[in-house]
């Protein structure tokens, strides 16, 4: 470990799916870590040794570090020699930034900063967030010196280091991935480096503040566009009568081209959110970024439609009224093998599917034990594949998660598939 942190105290602000698992991180090579996070539930929970998120394996690296002593979770802030925020920048109505968690955050810890200290934001920002966390920390301690003033003689470090893990491999990719840091001087680059060398083997890469903002807004726009790219696709296809997958398996064998995969839209609290940070600062230049957001977040209508045409056919063929034809939805989550459903365009459809065919919609998640109670109390049932499949006259592929994908069903005789991921079809 980096000479510099030896001895040294880690404060984690915000214990959620990146706060949780770098403090394991930190906690994990023997330093001292004290997380803070403003739910009691959740600080009761990680002194316990245990966790309130899934993640493989940081469960064990949890306990490990709570037991040895290394982690301890409170929810009011103490002093540390170096402060790493890392709580939710959701958006408002209109999708402006919503930076109250960083100002909330920033506040809490004034009190306990001094002298030497280096303060890190991790959470994913609009460009700018980093000086103005940084001038809200000045606001509250008159009697500490900070870069946006001082310069490299600062009293106080800051930088921002924005997290690119993904979820399910958060602890590996942690350790492996290279880190964008930027200071707001170079010397708070310095030492933001010095502590992320406690754990990160990737390359600690050093810019200003405000390239590293835009770098990791700049990484999940970029995979938006190429997903709605792909999306765009699959309805340009449905219209042409080209099987979408199979063509962009064959253009993909091109050496230069490598495009996604359409879904039932995007989901998760990243890429369906980041771009709007850039879109919101410079509205009249991101009109493709815009648009990217557009149709991903459209995609889900346009299924919705499918099962629509589906469930007329069903109707028009048997000649039974359209409150018999049975649904079933295969999958809830955001993405693949996780039991996340935040943001999650399966879920959005699977709602909009159980307002219009009431009592008729089969949900078949293997990652959960129950519905959301939002889609249980419009009547539609949790079931197996096998039930749900026996009785479906529609069904609806939306997650491709490895059991849907390893063991293709024969749909019963009459059954009609929309299919949003290709692996049914
Ligand atoms: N999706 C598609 N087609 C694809 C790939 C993804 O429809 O070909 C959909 C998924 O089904 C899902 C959504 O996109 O609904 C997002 O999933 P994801 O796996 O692309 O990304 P996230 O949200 O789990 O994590 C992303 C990652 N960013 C990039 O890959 C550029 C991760 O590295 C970031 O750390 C994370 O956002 C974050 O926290 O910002």
């Amino acid at each position: 470990m980096p000479q510099h942190f030896i001895n040294k105290t880690i404060s984690i602000i915000g214990l959620g799916y990146i706060g949780l698992p770098s403090a394991a991180a930190f906690a994990a090579r023997g330093v001292k870590v004290i997380g803070v996070d403003v739910n009691q539930e959740t600080v009761d929970i990680i002194n316990q040794g245990k966790i309130h998120i899934v993640e493989p394996e940081l469960d064990m690296v949890v306990h490990a570090a709570v037991t040895e002593g290394y982690l301890r979770a409170t929810t009011i802030p103490e002093p540390a020699e170096a402060f790493l925020l890392a709580v939710p920048t959701p958006f408002r109505d209109g999708h402006e930034p919503d930076l109250s968690f960083i100002e909330a955050a920033s506040k809490s810890i004034a009190p306990v900063l001094k002298k030497g200290d280096l303060v890190i934001l991790e959470s994913t920002s609009p460009v700018g967030a980093t000086e103005q966390m940084a001038a809200w920390l000045a606001a509250e301690r008159p009697d500490l010196s900070f870069p946006q003033d001082m310069g490299e003689e600062s009293d106080i470090r800051i930088a921002h280091c924005p997290e690119r893990v993904l979820p399910g491999h958060v602890l590996r990719e942690l350790v492996e991935n290279d880190r964008v840091i930027g200071g707001l001087t170079g010397k708070c680059s310095e030492a933001a480096v010095a502590l992320y060398k406690v754990f990160v083997q990737g390359e600690c890469i050093v810019t200003d503040a405000r390239t590293a903002e835009m770098c990791k807004l700049t990484e999940n726009a970029s995979r938006d566009v190429s997903i709605a790219f792909a999306n765009e696709l699959s309805l340009i296809c449905d219209k042409l009568d080209i099987d979408v997958w199979e063509l962009i398996k064959l253009a993909n064998r091109h050496p230069r081209v490598n495009i996604l995969q359409p879904g039932p839209g995007v989901g998760g609290h990243c890429i369906a959110v980041d771009p709007w940070f850039i879109v919101n600062k410079t509205p009249e230049e991101s009109r493709l970024i815009r648009t990217a957001r557009l149709v991903n977040d459209s995609k889900p209508h346009w299924v919705e439609a499918k099962v629509d045409t589906a469930v007329a056919a069903v109707v028009a063929k048997t000649g039974r009224h359209p409150s018999s034809v049975k649904i079933a939805c295969m999958g809830l989550s955001f993405k693949p093998d996780i039991d996340d459903l935040r943001e999650s365009p399966a879920l959005e459809i699977a709602l909009r599917l159980a307002d219009k065919y009431p009592e008729q919609i089969y949900v078949v998640e293997p990652n959960i034990d129950a519905l959301p109670a939002e889609l249980a109390k419009r009547g539609a049932r949790l079931s197996t594949q096998t039930e749900a499949l026996e009785i479906a006259d529609v069904v609806v592929m939306l997650v491709d998660h490895k059991g849907f994908k390893e063991r293709v069903p024969v749909l019963r005789d009459g059954a009609l598939l929309v299919d949003t991921r290709g692996i049914w079809r």
